[in-house]
C-alpha cells in the first residue's frame, strides 16, 4: 500500500471544500489514515516547500499556505500517489482535465485547493514532517475487498 500526504489548502478550507476533497478520495476507494485541522506556521511551510525555495512563486506560496487553516491528511491505497494526483488534476486549474478537482474548482496555480505528494520519496518526507508515527491509524474499510484486487 502506498501513502500520500494530502492538504486541503487555505483556499479550499475557506471555500468549504474539505468535504468535497474527502468525498472524492473516499469514492475513489482510498483510505483515510490520519487527519489534523491546523494553522501552519512559517517554519513548517518553509520545510514543506523547501524544494521551491528561490523560485518566483515561493514567497507568495509561503504567505498563502500560512494565511488560514489547512486540513492535513494521509491517504492510503494501491497506487495512492498516482490515483490522488489524477483525481486532483494538473497544478493549474486551466490545465487540469475536465472532471478533476482542480478543473472543477480552480483556475490558476497558487489557489489550487489541494496538495498531494508527487513520489514515494516525497510522500515519506512529507508524512514524517506533518505527522508523528502514532498519529497514523492502521485499519481497513470492509468495502475494500470489492475495490482492491
Ligand atoms: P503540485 O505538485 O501540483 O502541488 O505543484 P508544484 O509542486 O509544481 O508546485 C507547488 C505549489 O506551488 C503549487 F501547488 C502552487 C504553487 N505554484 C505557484 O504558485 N506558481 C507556479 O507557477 C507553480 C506552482
Amino acid at each position: 500500500m502506498e501513502q500520500s500526504l494530502v492538504l486541503v489548502k487555505p483556499d479550499g478550507v475557506q471555500r468549504g471544500l474539505i468535504g468535497e476533497v474527502i468525498t472524492r478520495l473516499e469514492n475513489r476507494g482510498l483510505r483515510l489514515v490520519a487527519a489534523r485541522f491546523m494553522w501552519v506556521n512559517t517554519e513548517l511551510a518553509e520545510k514543506h516547500y523547501a524544494v521551491h525555495a528561490g523560485k518566483p512563486f515561493y514567497a507568495p506560496l509561503i504567505t498563502f499556505i500560512t494565511s488560514s487553516p489547512v486540513m492535513a491528511m494521509v491517504w492510503e491505497g494501491p497506487d495512492a500517489i498516482a490515483a490522488i494526483r489524477q483525481t486532483f488534476g494538473k497544478t493549474r486549474g486551466t490545465e487540469a482535465d475536465p472532471g478533476t478537482l482542480r478543473h472543477d474548482f480552480a483556475l490558476q496555480a497558487r489557489y489550487n485547493i489541494v496538495h498531494a505528494s508527487d513520489s514515494p520519496e516525497t510522500a515519506a518526507f512529507e508524512i514524517a514532517l506533518w505527522f508523528k508515527p502514532e498519529e497514523i491509524v492502521s485499519w481497513q474499510r470492509d468495502i475494500e475487498k470489492w475495490i482492491y484486487e
